[in-house]
């Protein structure tokens, strides 16, 4: 079911408005020595992320009935671990690319040793923000710093999944291997987003594993749904080099499975989170018309 009461281009644009407002306060200005580190680190965080994380965050809260100021630093703190993971995604030594966010990457602008720098503190001032965070008691703090530790890092979590599509480069990967990478690379920041805003909102455990389910599948959608853009996209649409992952011979859902099975795993993926968030006696419609948006996404 397409949901059609939430103006979801303008929730994302007023939850942007206010992360960003916040970052800004959050993040030491460019006239902060060390000027160029500080400068490196704005340069990627303000380049016009969509600020998925921080919003998914917020909607899963307010689903769960925490306030919009008990939500604002995690969600600041998700968007800068993920920053922080773009800009060393974007290393010479990793994806080696130029463009994100519609200018060039970090490193290009800056230089190499700075761009490793910018993400370092990026990570290191993400946990020092729910660390300092007093709109939240300090068992949340703890509970918020781990659940984003472990979507961040590893057996489970960004880096392990960046470290497994690492490996594939050189092997040929099959579709199980292919999703596990999704769920770790991609989905693990994603679930940790909606399980931070539900454990915010006071969640218990059979809710916190509705939402878990629910954004497991919407991380999914969301890497399938970029892998597709990849193919589908222009260079201005999408704010980053396009077509990069079939000349790098990427495995991705289009090439493993092909255009028209990646359409029929949109639409699975789409279902389950829906199934997912009625499992909840809450009001899904926010979490659901987000989870309809990504689906037909175009950016
Ligand atoms: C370097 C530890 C480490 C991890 C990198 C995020 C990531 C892991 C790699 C990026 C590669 C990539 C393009 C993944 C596809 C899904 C994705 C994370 C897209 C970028 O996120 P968006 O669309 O970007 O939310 P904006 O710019 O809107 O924030």
């Amino acid at each position: 079911m397409v949901s059609s009461v939430i103006d979801i281009p303008d929730f994302f644009a007023c939850n942007r408005a206010l992360v960003d407002s916040e970052l800004n306060r959050l993040i030491p200005s460019e006239t902060h020595e060390p000027v160029r580190l500080h400068r490196a680190i704005r340069w990627s965080v303000f380049a016009g992320g969509k600020r998925f994380r921080p919003t998914l965050l917020i909607a899963t809260g307010e689903a769960f009935g925490a306030a919009p100021e008990q939500l604002l630093r995690t969600g600041c703190a998700l968007e800068m671990i993920h920053t922080y993971s773009l800009i060393h995604d974007d290393l010479p030594s990793m994806d080696n690319d130029d463009l994100r966010r519609g200018q060039p990457t970090c490193h290009v602008q800056f230089d190499e040793a700075t761009a490793i720098l910018a993400g370092d503190a990026l990570q290191a001032l993400a946990f020092q923000t729910i660390a300092e965070d007093e709109q939240l008691s300090p068992e949340i703090r703890v509970r918020v710093a781990a659940e984003l530790a472990r979507g961040a890092g590893t057996p489970v979590g960004m880096v392990s999944g960046q470290a497994r599509d690492l490996e594939a480069e050189s092997q040929t990967i099959n579709a199980r291997a292919l999703e596990q990478i999704h769920l770790e690379k991609t989905g693990a920041l994603i679930c940790a987003a909606a399980r931070c805003g539900a454990i915010i909102g006071g969640a218990n455990d059979s809710e916190l594993n509705a939402i878990t389910d629910y954004a497991a599948n919407l991380g999914l959608l969301f890497q399938i749904t970029d892998d597709l853009l990849d193919v589908t996209a222009t260079a201005g649409e999408m704010g980053k080099t396009p077509g990069k992952d079939a000349r790098s011979r990427k495995a991705t859902y289009p090439a493993i499975h092909g255009l028209e099975a990646t359409r029929a795993k949109i639409k699975a993926a789409h279902a389950a989170a829906c199934n997912a968030l009625a499992q909840i006696d809450r009001n899904p419609d926010t979490l659901r018309a987000i989870a309809d948006f990504v689906s037909r996404r175009e950016a």
